[in-house]
């Protein structure tokens, strides 16, 4: 463990100071591109207009012939596509892979200045974080990088889950976590083959009715309820990023046709704290725009709460219900969101009422 003085020192004669606080642009959905189509390069403008994020993804998805292909896209969109406002992201190849060091290596020293985060793949403690730390840091100072590249971890094996505090405090580049239901599925022996969401077999079931001689009815219906199989592990990434002053967010839904069930993994995810999700799909670009930005309802009386109870202390009833100093803290986190979403869009602007 680095001491905490040494903490926000740079890593390399040269780099840049390190961040003692994580930037909270809008960030509700991180939009996956294969930088090495030229179509969806060319359509990038318009994507970009659209999300918070936009991510060039180098890693699974992209096919081993098209690795180096996807890098240089990449570093042709950095240098050449006006973004606007929108961050530029990427996901690197796994650190145990043939083609991270040179993902590292020409993006950092082409397009450093434009990369806003690094999303590093199948971290599993904190030692990749220290890994990534050290050596971005010699390559910023290499390419005279003025800003530092922040690190997006993707929480994705079991190993990651056991050490998932160890990561969010890993080093001051941590910027966040995507929580990973496939590779993650994969690497606990999770017998599902979906990316995301439900699963019928996954659910809880109510007593069995009895008949006079006390045993099963079988004709008597038993009610399920399907559960969360993702529960746990999001809450626990929620927790370790919020301690640490990082960014949580619920990574890929793949069924890119069930947009109803997309939405109620993205706000599953949302109620419990996440700040965002990936968009692999056009269209799921405009659920997690949806879900990610508080209701309209929530936020008007949130705001009312925090109107009529200027220094957030007391006990008071507002439409019927109990307000104090814990549920005002609830009412801000909500207005504090609606407040930095407005500042990019105006039509949620104008529906908050500010
Ligand atoms: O109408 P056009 O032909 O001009 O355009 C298509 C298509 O090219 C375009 N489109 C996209 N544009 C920008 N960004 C995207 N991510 C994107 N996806 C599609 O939209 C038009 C309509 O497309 P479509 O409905 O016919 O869909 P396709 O069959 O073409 O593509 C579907 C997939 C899923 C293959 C495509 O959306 C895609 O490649 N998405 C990204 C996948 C990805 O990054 N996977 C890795 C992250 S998930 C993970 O690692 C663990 C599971
Ligand atoms: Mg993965």
């Amino acid at each position: 463990m680095r001491s905490p003085r040494d903490f926000l020192k740079p890593l390399c004669v040269g780099a840049p100071d390190p961040i003692t606080e994580v930037p909270f642009p809008p960030s509700r959905m991180i939009h996956f591109f294969d930088a090495s189509n030229e179509k969806m390069r060319a359509k990038l403008p318009d994507i970009a207009a659209k999300a918070d994020i936009v991510l060039g993804n180098l890693e699974d998805a992209v096919p081993v012939d098209r690795k180096v292909a996807a890098r240089e896209g990449l570093v042709t969109v950095g240098k050449e596509i006006d973004l606007g406002g929108t961050q530029l992201w990427t996901r690197i190849n796994a650190l145990d892979s043939p083609w991270c060091i040179d993902d590292l290596t020409t993006l950092v020293g082409e397009i450093g200045d434009k990369l806003d985060v690094i999303m590093v793949p199948k971290v599993e403690g904190p030692w990749d974080i220290h890994y990534i730390d050290r050596l971005l840091a010699q390559l910023e100072a290499k390419a005279g990088v003025k800003k530092p590249i922040l690190v997006h971890a993707i929480l994705e094996t079991a190993q990651g889950v056991a050490h998932v505090d160890e990561i969010a405090a890993a080093s001051p580049r941590m910027q966040g976590m995507s929580f990973g239901p496939a590779d993650l599925a994969a690497s606990r022996r999770m017998k599902t083959t979906r990316v995301g969401g439900g699963h019928p077999g996954y659910l809880s079931m109510s007593d069995p009715t009895l008949d006079a001689d006390g045993q099963i009815d079988a004709s008597v219906a038993r009610v399920t309820a399907q559960q969360d199989p993702w529960h746990y592990s999001i809450a626990r990434m929620v927790d370790a990023c919020t301690t640490n002053g990082c960014l949580p967010f619920y990574g890929p839904f793949g069924d890119i046709k069930d947009v109803a069930a997309c939405e109620a993994q993205f706000r599953a995810a949302f109620l419990l704290g996440c700040v965002g999700a990936w968009s692999l799909h056009p269209v799921q670009i405009d659920i997690a725009k949806k879900v990610f930005s508080p209701p309209v309802d929530e936020v008007l009386f949130a705001k009312k709460v925090l109107e009529a109870i200027p220094d957030g202390k007391g006990v008071h009833m507002i439409d019927g219900k109990m307000q104090d100093d814990a549920t005002w803290k609830q009412c801000k986190v909500m207005v504090d969101l609606a407040t930095m979403l407005s500042e990019k869009d105006p039509e949620l602007k104008a529906a908050y009422g500010f």
